[in-house]
């Protein structure tokens, strides 16, 4: 047959999901074999991920998976991917016991095959994080790092939360989230180089070289040690096969691919940029609103407006900044369910806030840092709101409103950014992921950016995940545009013009 079929476990901040696709130069067929919540984990210590569970969920979604592929010719891989920056630190059992009783520390390689998760892995909205800027910063301040990164200024970036993680003293090994499911799935650790350049650790320089490298000289600046981080390997590489120990449960081993496991990474890779001037913004919790470009760009103009050179798949540079996105909104539902103790249902909130007049409706600027950790989204608009001496929306549509306008047009604002930094004129933007569905602010997009918006795919994330995947089966071959001209053969986009 000329295609094959592959699972994407694609880790979201609010979902996860299994998407079995049937890929092939003219296939591209997908459902959800699985979808499950995620989300923050209130702890005495911080906020956390229960990472246990998503690959307790993901384990069972890849063996429905793997029964829903059997009668169809089975499952040629598996390919996991996440959000960025966050980790768990990992230690083997001799190795802890040697720090407890004071003793040398073991030798390197020992007991790779079975290391422990060290505590419970934070959420990179804890706050804890603030501290980490500040030590950090007093070694390297960020021009420096700017330079040497090429990252835009988040306050987790995992160079800072290590600066303040408890546990740092014990761990032997750090792993991102993907890789840390991939190290649970197989036994076998990487770091995959889209999701590293998350980190702040690798060199922008390399990003787009094909092969990225760690910045050892900023590793030593900042006292981390080298050996915490494993090699890192390029999207298309082979991690390993499942382990034996989970055939009971999946019925079978199973390849484990590496794709672009930042799940941005593999978004872009599914967004179907139709012109060589397209623009895409990649909206769920956060809306990732940029460019792809071939060469990094690290300027002043760039630093100060926060764009980030993000490592994609093929060494493409992800030329982009993080503009809030649907996260404001979930928050303030989650908010009112909590206060009215009754479900909010979110279409019907939407359509009222069509209805909204424009003079009732609030811009106000998305960016804000009070909107970075969970809470009470509504009152915090009407506090920045009053500061900024602004009407602040008050029916439950206005806010709803409110909020999508101020999305938009931190959309805009960043489009124009992007453009201006790049020396680009863009024609078209690209909307995908979650967001795309969301008419109203596909619309506001439109109208506030004045680039037609082209909506969708929705799974861009999981698609792009199983097009790599297909690639490195060799089901398909070629460059990113080949890939996307498969998508944009079957996928029926609505465009939404400026008004
Ligand atoms: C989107 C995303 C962003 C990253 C943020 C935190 O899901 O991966 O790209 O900045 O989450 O990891």
């Amino acid at each position: 047959a000329d295609t094959t079929l592959h699972a994407a476990v694609d880790l979201g901040a609010s979902s996860g999901r299994v998407v079995l696709g049937r890929i092939g130069p003219d296939t591209l067929e997908f459902r959800e074999a699985a979808r499950f919540p995620n989300g923050v984990i209130n702890l005495p210590d911080g906020l956390h991920w229960n990472l246990v569970g998503l690959y307790e969920h993901a384990l069972n979604g890849l063996a429905a998976a793997v029964r829903q592929a059997k009668p169809e010719g089975g499952l040629a891989s598996v390919a996991v991917d996440s959000w960025a920056v966050d980790y768990g630190l990992l230690a083997s059992p001799s190795h802890l016991a040697s720090k407890a009783h004071g003793a040398a520390a073991p030798k390197q390689g020992d007991d790779a095959g079975s290391m422990t998760l060290l505590g419970t892995p934070f959420h990179y909205r804890d706050s804890r994080t603030g501290s980490g800027v500040e030590a950090v910063h007093a070694t390297a301040d960020f021009a420096e790092l700017y330079r040497r990164n090429g990252l835009q200024f988040l306050p987790f970036n995992t160079l800072y939360q290590l600066a303040a993680e408890p546990l740092l003293a014990q761990a032997q090994k750090l792993l991102l989230v993907p890789d840390l499911l991939g190290y649970w799935l197989t036994g076998q650790m990487l770091t995959e180089a889209t999701n590293a350049s998350t980190t702040g650790l690798l060199d922008v320089r390399t990003t787009s070289s094909g092969a990225p490298e760690w910045d050892t000289d900023l590793m030593e600046t900042l006292g981390l040690s080298r050996a915490l981080f494993t090699e890192v390997a390029a999207p298309g590489a082979t991690l390993g096969w499942t382990r034996e120990e989970l055939t009971p449960l999946l019925g079978q081993r199973l390849p484990v691919t590496l794709v672009g496991s930042h799940d941005t990474a593999s978004a872009i890779v599914g967004t179907p940029l139709s012109t060589p001037d397209a623009a895409y913004i990649s909206c769920g919790t956060w809306g990732l609103v940029g460019l792809e470009l071939d060469e990094p760009v690290v300027t002043d103009a760039s630093r100060e407006a926060n764009f980030t050179n993000e490592g994609g798949v093929d060494g493409r540079i992800r030329f982009l900044t993080n503009v809030m996105g649907t996260w404001l909104l979930s928050e303030t539902l989650r908010t009112w369910e909590r206060q009215s103790g009754k479900p909010q249902d979110l279409p019907a909130l939407l359509e009222a806030a069509a209805e909204v007049p424009n003079y009732a409706v609030a811009v106000f600027d998305v960016q804000d840092e009070r909107f970075v950790a969970p809470g009470d989204m509504p009152a915090r608009i009407a506090e920045l709101c009053a500061e900024q001496e602004i009407p602040a929306p008050e029916t439950k549509p206005e806010i709803v409103r409110s909020i999508v306008e101020s999305i938009a047009a931190g959309f805009a604002a960043a489009l124009t950014d992007a453009a201006r930094l790049a020396g680009r004129s863009i024609d078209v933007v690209h909307m995908v992921g979650g967001g795309s569905l969301n008419t109203l602010l596909c619309q506001a997009t439109a109208d506030r950016s004045g680039y037609p918006v082209v909506a969708g795919p929705v799974e861009a994330t999981a698609i792009g995940n199983l097009l790599i995947q297909a690639r490195t089966a060799g089901t398909l071959n070629g460059s990113l545009e080949d890939l996307r001209e498969l998508i944009i053969r079957t996928n029926n986009p609505e465009t939404y013009r400026p008004r």
